[in-house]
């Protein structure tokens, strides 16, 4: 069943987001609390105004892209909203990658503005160069070095008071970029009532959430995941949301956990298996959360015989902005997605587009009105993504009798590690530029959690061994021209890699573990 919305002819999200909280009389309410630090809806609503100000008077128009690399401090949805409040459409990059996917973001989104966290700044300043459009940096958290603004004096003497834009409930709103096995990402572009549906769907009857909800997302800001966890959910019923600025390790988790005692809390399968190992209490937590990649049933019996709180394990994507398959938090089978968010529909098909019987594994198609609206200059990748009504996930699932959907692997080559995309061409890309090697393949191989990591395969030139050192240079290598998490945790040396008579590489044979 789909859910109707209902907006008005001209709605803004930021209006929805923020400015109705201080109306409701929400505005001493905490909004943010981030490391010593709280901001109540007033707090946020006069920096989201200042922010809008601040862009307006760099002549920043509706429609404009403005770029945010930023970590998770308050001032996200201060930019985010600010951005959004006056048509603007803010971009969240992933502050994970490096300096030339930041070229690429930049160019392709052709933002002149970018909001960039001081600990960040170092990837742009290698850029920025060659960057084709970019025309201000905006350095926040910290010193603003020669040719950029501090976040200070990019609001200061800027108003307090804004109205937002005339946009309408189909106006763009937000991109986030979303990898592919081939090809540059793609801008996923969502309009002003996504966020909405997410928030009447899966944050009201999923999260059940509710304003004295206390928030933390371990996942960052910037993935869909993140966004709609760590802000617009708690941000849709006046709740509060705590943010944490440093790396998710256990020990950075649990302590946040302690010390702001979260009722909600949002990680992934990685993360769980991590917190395992270590001491730490999840008290006050009513449910955890997991998504980005399937949650192994052993970590969720390991989780509530220990904690003895639940993980819902669901299904988002970037495509539908948030999580559309979900188990509640009553009704948990371990090992599956759980079932259909109310307000989404799910078809699982064949090659021909025809729907599989129950228990037959398919593609899995989703309707749901939060689906992204195209990727921004990509036409050929948004016809055989958004298929009119219907969003392709690339998801290969089946659904049992009860209505519990189960994932059993992707369609095309694409890698969830930690939550997060890899593709493995990109990965074979960057070894095979490594002098010593001269054939690779690199497939997901499931580690001692059952969760699955990049594995390379590779053949090496003459004159080189594959010793311990090669490996672990191999392994560094790829770590220095890619994001970190790319880099593959086990290499495999052979002296020739398993090709069919056309010259295609074998990977199912390399995934089956029979050349390990
Ligand atoms: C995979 C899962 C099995 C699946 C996301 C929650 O992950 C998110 O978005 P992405 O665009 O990736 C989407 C793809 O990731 N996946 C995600 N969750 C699960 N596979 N079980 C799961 N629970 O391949 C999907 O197509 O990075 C997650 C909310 C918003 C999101 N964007």
């Amino acid at each position: 069943m789909q859910f109707d919305l209902q907006l008005p002819e001209l709605f803004n999200a930021s209006d929805y987001f923020v400015d109705r909280h201080i109306r409701e009389g929400r505005g001493g309410k905490i909004a943010v609390k981030c490391q010593d630090r709280s901001f109540t809806y007033a707090d946020i609503q006069a920096g989201m105004n200042q922010v809008g100000n601040a862009l307006k008077s760099l002549n920043v128009r509706m429609e404009e892209r403005v770029a945010l690399l930023l970590l998770d401090t308050e001032i996200y949805p201060q930019a985010f909203f600010g951005a959004v409040k006056i048509g603007a459409v803010p971009i969240c990059l992933n502050t994970l990658m490096r300096p030339k996917d930041y070229l690429y973001f930049l160019n392709d989104s052709r933002a002149r503005v970018l909001l960039v966290d001081a600990a960040l700044y170092a990837n742009i300043e290698e850029i920025k160069a060659e960057t084709q459009f970019l025309e201000h940096i905006v350095v926040v958290n910290g010193a603003a070095p020669a040719g950029t603004t501090a976040f200070a004096d990019f609001i200061a003497g800027k108003s307090k008071e804004l109205e937002a834009a005339p946009t309408t409930p189909d106006d763009s709103c937000f991109w986030l970029y979303s990898s592919g096995s081939t090809g540059k990402p793609k801008g996923t572009i969502h309009l002003q009532h996504d966020m909405v549906y997410a928030c009447e769907t899966y944050g009201k009857q999923v999260l059940g959430i509710r304003e004295d909800d206390v928030c933390f997302s371990a996942a960052k800001l910037f993935f869909a995941y993140g966004l709609g966890n760590g802000l617009y959910f708690p941000f849709s019923v006046g709740a509060t949301t705590v943010y944490m600025p440093d790396r998710p390790v256990p020990a950075s988790v649990y302590e946040t956990i302690r010390k702001f005692k979260p009722t909600l809390y949002f990680g992934v399968p990685t993360l769980y298996g991590s917190m395992l190992q270590e001491e730490g209490s999840m008290d006050g937590v009513r449910l955890c959360v997991s998504a980005g990649e399937a949650l192994p049933a052993d970590i969720l019996k390991r989780w509530v015989e220990r904690h003895g709180v639940q993980i819902a394990d669901g299904i988002g994507s970037t495509e539908l902005v948030h999580i559309f398959i979900s188990n509640r938090p009553d009704e948990i089978k371990p090992g599956s997605s759980g079932k259909i968010v109310p307000g989404y529909e799910a078809r699982i098909v064949d090659e021909d587009w025809r729907d599989v019987a129950e228990g037959d594994v398919g593609t899995l198609l989703i309707k749901g009105d939060s689906a992204a609206a195209g990727y921004w200059n990509k036409h050929e990748k948004t016809k055989t993504t958004m298929l009119g009504e219907w969003l392709n996930t690339d998801d290969q699932y089946y659904r049992d009798k009860d209505g519990f959907f189960y994932y059993v692997g992707r369609s095309n080559d694409m890698l969830k590690v930690g939550g997060i995309w890899v593709s493995p061409i990109e990965v074979e890309a960057c070894l095979i530029e490594h002098p010593a090697v001269l054939e690779c393949a690199v497939v997901g191989s499931p580690d001692s959690e059952n969760l699955i990591k990049p594995k390379a395969f590779v053949v090496l030139d003459h004159g080189y061994t594959g010793d311990e050192k090669l490996e672990k240079e191999l392994k560094e290598y790829v770590k220095t021209k890619l994001a970190h998490y790319k880099f593959p945790r086990w290499i495999v040396f052979l002296n020739e890699l398993p090709k069919t008579a056309t010259g295609k590489i074998k990977r199912f044979e390399l995934r089956k573990g029979d050349f390990a």
